[in-house]
């Protein structure tokens, strides 16, 4: 396989830790894929919380293939190299007109990975405008270190602890990452981006795809599983996991309810992304 970016956007992806927009998705694959959230809105507010927000390939055979979108792969690749896992995947959702929000923050602050080879395509299955709250980001920001955070535990606040950039954010420097349904953009672990709210009438729906190139390593903590997208795992950093087969089968909601009640965002207060 070989990536599908120029060595132009390449040098654009260090420097900035930011690449928009791809177009990954044709309009019938957008159907699909929204059949997914169809699938997972139609469960109890409890399972429906869980799958948003953690590894919803376990029980979905669309978003299994989802994440291993070889037009999605073929970007990636370009970033973090041509072993490629998934480490994990969720649902940043924002109904119409509704107050949820993310904080500024960097993913890389509570994810104890390393190195930083690890990137998030975000991927629309809706309008990511500004109107309707899509991601902004600051450019430049993945190089000067992980900023301090402070945890809020804010109610709208999309994030698991309401985390927060506790030093304030160059908002001059802000750029919008505004997607068309079926586009995607990529972002570098450690760039500091936020979203405000959804101000529009149509539900924003966004699904973040963490990929790690296969030789990052956990820092430290309970060993991680990652599901191989592409190329080989000769580092074995992680147990490997494969994805559903079927939706929304039994067998797979039982390991779903398994992996995320053992996860730091299913107790308690969080229920909330990563
Ligand atoms: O979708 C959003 O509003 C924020 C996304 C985000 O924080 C992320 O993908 O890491």
């Amino acid at each position: 396989m070989a990536t599908s970016l120029s060595a132009a956007q390449i040098q654009a992806y260090k420097d900035n830790g930011v690449l928009f927009p791809f177009r990954v998705l044709d309009d019938a694959e957008i159907a699909t894929f929204l059949k997914a959230v169809e699938g997972i809105d139609a469960l109890s507010p409890d399972l429906r919380k869980g799958l948003l927000l953690h590894k919803s390939y376990y029980v979905s055979k669309l978003l299994t293939d989802l994440c291993k979108h070889p037009r999605i792969l073929d970007a990636v690749e370009g970033v973090i190299g041509p072993n490629i896992l998934v480490w994990g995947a969720n649902f940043f959702l924002k109904e119409p007109k509704s107050d949820a929000y993310v904080s500024w923050h960097q993913d890389a602050t509570y994810w104890g990975l390393e190195p930083s080879d690890i990137v998030t395509a975000w991927v629309a299955l809706s309008p990511s405008t500004v109107e309707s709250g899509c991601m902004r980001v600051v450019p430049g920001t993945h190089k000067g270190g992980i900023m301090a955070h402070k945890e809020t535990w804010a109610q709208d606040n999309l994030l698991s602890r309401g985390q927060e950039i506790a030093v304030d954010v160059d908002l001059d420097k802000v750029v919008d990452v505004v997607l068309k349904p079926g586009e995607m953009s990529l972002h570098h672990v450690d760039i500091a981006h936020n979203s405000e709210p959804n101000r529009s009438n149509h539900r924003r729906i966004g699904f973040a795809i963490r990929y790690v190139g296969a030789h990052v390593k956990q820092a430290g903590g309970v060993r991680d599983k990652a599901m191989l997208a592409r190329g080989e795992d000769r580092w074995h950093n992680f147990d490997l996991e494969g994805g559903a087969s079927g939706e929304f089968l039994p067998a797979d909601m039982a390991r779903h309810a398994a992996s995320w009640g053992g996860t730091r965002l299913a107790p308690k207060a969080p229920q909330k992304a990563s």
